[in-house]
């Protein structure tokens, strides 16, 4: 299917923070991020794809889309191709058309699902969860129903099957409870692990009172999870990974997490 473990990558697409990122989406009447500790967060990030075998390559700040800084949720990419999708926030309709200039340059392939959806279909990549036995979709108030079918017809011709799922309502993105940890196990927060959705899979869930851990990445060797929360990086040391700590608090303010600050991909 990828030739490689769904979590072994070579190259990484990131975004530097814009200084909009200040009025960044959020579901909460929270406190706004302080860029200048948003931008060494993000130096941090980028440093750990590198120390795990990346070649890491930054774009520059977006200031027309204060969320741009989060690439994962206008893209997919599998293997050393990148999807463009439609994401379903309106300040973020446009991001995927900003990164389609970058993509001759950094991908092998690059294919736009935007022509290819029904009207209104929406999906963000923060609700992909890529196993290397199938693409987890969770539906969810970004991702509905039209994004889902356009997307696995041309996951089809990865010989990749989507399977659809019910995003909690209470959750931005199916990936913001969930991570892979390796070809077999998902990290997950308790509420995903009841709702069934990862039947056949090794399930680790997270400690109550942990659920912002769940977004968790594996990255090679290496599985990067947000700095505090001593419980799942003890549990993940128990279980014999790998586990380096990265500060995402400013991200968090807005509602991001680790996965969706990155396209991770492996060219050939
Ligand atoms: C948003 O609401 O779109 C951003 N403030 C956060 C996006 C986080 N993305 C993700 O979890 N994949």
């Amino acid at each position: 299917m990828l030739g490689v473990q769904a979590y072994q990558f070579n190259h990484a697409l990131t975004r530097s923070p814009a200084k909009s990122v200040i009025d960044g989406l959020r579901a909460g009447d929270g406190p706004n991020p302080v860029f200048s500790h948003f931008q060494s967060q993000h130096q941090a990030y980028q440093k750990a794809l590198e120390d795990a075998g990346l070649m890491v390559n930054c774009l520059a700040a977006d200031e027309d889309f204060p969320d741009s800084v989060f690439v994962e949720d206008p893209a997919l990419c599998i293997g050393g191709s990148v999807i463009l999708l439609s994401p379903g926030a309106p300040s973020r309709y446009g991001e995927a058309g900003r990164l389609a200039a970058h993509g001759q340059r950094y991908f092998d392939t690059l294919i736009d699902l935007r022509p290819r959806l029904a009207a209104g279909g929406r999906i963000d990549g923060g609700d992909i969860l890529l196993t290397g036995r199938e693409a987890l979709i969770g539906l969810s108030v970004r991702t509905n129903q039209a994004g889902f079918d356009a997307l696995a017809a041309v996951l089809q011709d990865f010989s990749i099957i989507a399977r659809p799922l019910e995003t909690p309502a209470d959750i931005l993105h199916f990936k913001s409870d969930c991570g892979l940890l390796d070809a077999e196990t998902i990290f997950c927060t308790e509420q995903l692990a009841k709702s069934d959705c990862f039947k056949g899979y090794r399930v680790i869930t997270a400690p109550a009172g942990d659920e912002p851990a769940a977004n968790l990445i594996r990255v090679n060797d290496w599985v990067l999870l947000a700095h505090g929360h001593p419980r799942s990086a003890e549990l993940l040391d128990y279980h014999d990974y790998q586990v380096k700590l990265l500060d995402i608090s400013e991200a968090a303010k807005i509602d991001g997490g680790l996965s969706c600050m990155s396209l991770r991909y492996h060219r050939q």
